[in-house]
């Protein structure tokens, strides 16, 4: 099958936004609303296997106090602290405290100017998106992606295969004509079951966890005099990780399954 599109998830993936980032601005919120809830790095390494903000929170709050997160009441609280997080987040992101990953900006690059589609994925929201991406790459950069399926334009987030369905939709490829990126779990099961095979660069919450099914796992896309590492198509790799090389993962895959 012929590959027409390459689809990125963005936390963890395209940038290391959550350690510094999100967990950062979570904490802020939270101390400013007047709560004393405090998420250090391990605490928010295990609270990340609920994936989207405000499930995140809904699931902590419901460990440390099973009756009050219940309550609707609770639902309006969780949406003005997940907006107030954003904000934070879109100032410490846009202040460009976060860069892109190695060799994630040369391969998008490489991709759009061989004429791939490219699409976003994620469980984030569009304006974290877009921030990031502005402060990145420049004012140019949405424009490289054809389609950003982002946050709520889907009912269940990952690990559901929902989000990368609806970016197949859009985009108007099959699953079989596209590769998916992503650094986490849920990530992955969420492109395997739309049907998408799936580079994995782990993240640093991710690193440890093991990846069944993925077309390869690196420790980055590396960049010319910095190659990556990994397994691929069931054997060591390192190199620079590029279009005709994905390409090459593809075919040895379909020729051994
Ligand atoms: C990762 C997530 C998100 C972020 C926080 O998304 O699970 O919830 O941690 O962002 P992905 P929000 O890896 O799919 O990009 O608070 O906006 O959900
Ligand atoms: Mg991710």
């Amino acid at each position: 099958m012929t590959i027409k599109a390459f689809i990125f998830d963005v936390d963890g993936t395209l940038a290391e936004t959550e350690r510094n980032g999100h967990r950062v601005a979570f904490n802020r919120a939270f101390s400013e609303s007047g709560l004393d809830w405090h998420w250090d790095p391990n605490l928010y390494g295990e609270l990340l296997a609920v994936t989207g903000g405000k499930e995140r929170m809904r699931h902590y709050w419901r460990t440390i106090d099973p009756m009050a997160a219940e309550p609707t009441c609770a639902e309006e609280l969780f949406r003005r602290l997940h907006r107030r997080k954003n904000e934070i987040y879109s100032e410490m992101v846009a202040s460009g405290s976060i860069e892109l990953r190695a060799g994630v900006r040369r391969l998008l690059r490489e991709a759009r100017e061989r004429g791939y589609l490219l699409g976003i994925a994620t469980t984030t929201t569009l304006e974290n998106v877009e921030v990031l991406l502005r402060s990145t790459m420049g004012t140019m950069a949405t424009s490289l992606f054809q389609c950003i399926g982002a946050g709520a334009v889907v009912v269940d987030k990952k690990p559901a295969p929902d989000i990368y369905e609806w970016v197949l939709r859009r985009l108007g490829v099959q699953a079989e004509e596209c590769v998916a990126f992503e650094d986490s779990l849920p990530g992955l099961h969420s492109a395997r079951q739309a049907g998408l095979e799936t580079v994995i660069t782990p993240s640093e919450y991710s690193c440890n966890s093991a990846f069944p099914h993925a077309l390869a796992v690196l420790d980055g896309l590396g960049e010319p005099g910095s190659p990556a590492s990994g397994m691929a198509v069931g054997k060591s790799w390192s190199g620079v990780v590029g279009v005709d090389q994905i390409l090459q993962w593809i075919e040895a895959r379909e020729t051994t399954s």
